[in-house]
């Protein structure tokens, strides 16, 4: 049976300020470690830098006015910490401060719930000088009072905080999603010690936000991991997967502490963090009311020797099928490998929604939280045809799939608060530039080239438009 969402369901989509706002160092924002990753990775691989991204800085009210025209009732963002603190000291930008006061104003003039990011992988630069950045615990102090100043600004028009972005994407993809210098590349336990350091960060943000009586959650990049077979070897090293790239976080975020197979998995192999005696109280006083789920695809395990070699998760940088360049090994513990059951996107992403479903029953019968969907979507080449548009039929199937998975979670019992699927605009990827695309609206620019970033509604703001015109009955 078909179910209908309910009537406040929040219907947008999802950016985050370092790959679509532009102005990186420009009107008192001071410099990210986005912005110095981004910079290289332009200089060795080509790709577009933070300078300009989507120039939303400048067209913020016009991307408005579009999510207004789509129906919007939601948009998550994320606010720059680099641009509120340039220095990441306690020393105010204003005129940074005033982008977000009139982006929320404007936002809410269009009765549109903002959702606002606290952090999405742009530390300020200043700190990974001053302290190696995520790497000492002196960051969740500085994080800390950020969030509370950001929290008590903005208390009476956010109702609904995320807290940080990804924090298991981070371990995967450390030097990707954080600035981690040359020399401590191969230090694989600092990828859990600055996890550990984000969990702190993330439980004082959360006490910030209750507070002044908001709502917080955490966004997960959330893959759940099946069997490659049904041995029970295999079963078993799906479940240890679940455990180590999932539950990990989960456990912290909602039950206050860290799932213990995992944890001493951590400890057997010297991986795990140093922790404080007081760091679980921390965690279990102050637990998160939502989570905010980032869903793209499954994953798949199986069972892997002791003796094997360590390995951490690869990508592929080519968006050609196949290019995927390695699988997180845990020996004794789990290998991931592809699934053969599924197709994939060019990036070799697998495609599965009913994934999805299973991570929200599996999850609601864990936690009993509610979800909201803060990312989910297909990146591609886009083509800008010679009509003028942008006939994105393949993001379409993608998204009607997963919103119609959602329905059946739901008609189950499943509570879900909104759906807001990646990207709400065309926006620099994480690992592949504007070569690799997402949004519901087309921004003209290429990797070498910014033209003029005009926006041109694709075929799927069309067809969004019509899905949250008739709450979702019409996909
Ligand atoms: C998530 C991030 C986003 C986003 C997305 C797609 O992990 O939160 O910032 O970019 O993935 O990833 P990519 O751009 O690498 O395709």
């Amino acid at each position: 049976m078909k179910q209908r969402f309910p009537e406040n369901f929040l219907w947008g989509a999802s950016t985050s300020a370092y790959q679509v706002e532009g102005a990186a160092i420009t009107h008192g924002k001071g410099l990210s470690q986005q912005d110095f990753i981004n910079n290289n990775r332009s200089e060795k691989f080509g790709f577009a830098d933070t300078s300009i991204a989507s120039d939303h800085y400048h067209h913020f009210k016009e991307d408005i006015r579009l999510f207004k025209e789509m129906g919007f009732t939601s948009y998550r963002f994320s606010i720059a910490w680099s641009r509120i603190f340039p220095k990441g000291d306690h020393q105010v930008n204003e005129e940074g401060l005033q982008f977000y006061r009139d982006s929320i104003a404007e936002l809410k003039a269009n009765d549109i719930e903002p959702i606002p990011t606290l952090y999405h992988y742009d530390l300020p630069w200043p700190l990974v000088e001053k302290y190696e950045g995520w790497l000492s615990r002196e960051v969740v102090e500085d994080f800390g009072y950020f969030a509370k100043f950001v929290v008590n600004e903005f208390k009476n028009d956010v109702k609904y905080w995320i807290t940080i972005n990804e924090q298991s994407i981070i371990v995967q993809y450390w030097t990707q999603k954080c600035y981690v210098p040359e020399k401590y590349q191969n230090q694989n336990q600092l990828r859990y010690q600055i996890n550990h350091h984000m969990n702190l960060a993330q439980a004082l943000a959360v006490k910030y936000i209750h507070e002044v009586g908001g709502l917080a959650g955490p966004a997960l990049g959330y893959a759940p991991v099946y069997a490659r077979t049904c041995k029970p070897e295999d079963q078993l090293a799906a479940l240890n997967a679940n455990d180590l790239r999932n539950f990990y976080y989960l456990d912290v975020y909602f039950k206050g502490y860290y799932t213990d197979a995992a944890f001493n998995y951590l400890k057997q192999h010297q991986l795990a963090p140093e922790i404080f005696d007081d760091d679980e109280t921390l965690f279990s006083q102050n637990i998160s009311d939502f989570l905010a789920v980032n869903y793209y695809d499954s994953q798949c395990a199986h069972a892997c020797p002791e003796g094997a070699d360590h390995a951490w998760s690869g990508y592929n940088l080519t968006g050609k099928k196949g290019d995927m360049s390695g699988f997180e090994t845990h020996p004794g513990f789990y290998q991931m490998c592809p699934n053969p059951e599924l197709r994939t996107t060019d990036w070799d992403w697998a495609i599965d929604p009913i994934g999805l479903e299973i991570v929200y029953r599996d999850l609601y019968t864990r936690y009993r939280i509610p979800f909201m969907i803060t990312e989910n979507g297909l990146g591609a080449r886009d083509e800008l045809t010679s009509d003028g548009k942008v006939h994105d039929d393949y993001r379409i199937a993608y998204l009607r799939e997963h919103i119609a998975a959602t329905q059946r979670a739901m008609g189950l019992g499943v509570q879900v608060l909104g759906y807001m699927p990646w990207s709400a605009l065309d926006l620099l990827s994480t690992s592949n530039g504007y070569n690799k695309r997402y949004g519901l609206i087309y921004v003209d620019r290429t990797d070498d080239d910014p033209k003029t970033c005009q926006r041109i509604k694709k075929d799927s703001f069309n067809w969004y438009k019509k899905v949250i015109a008739s709450n979702g009955t019409d996909l």
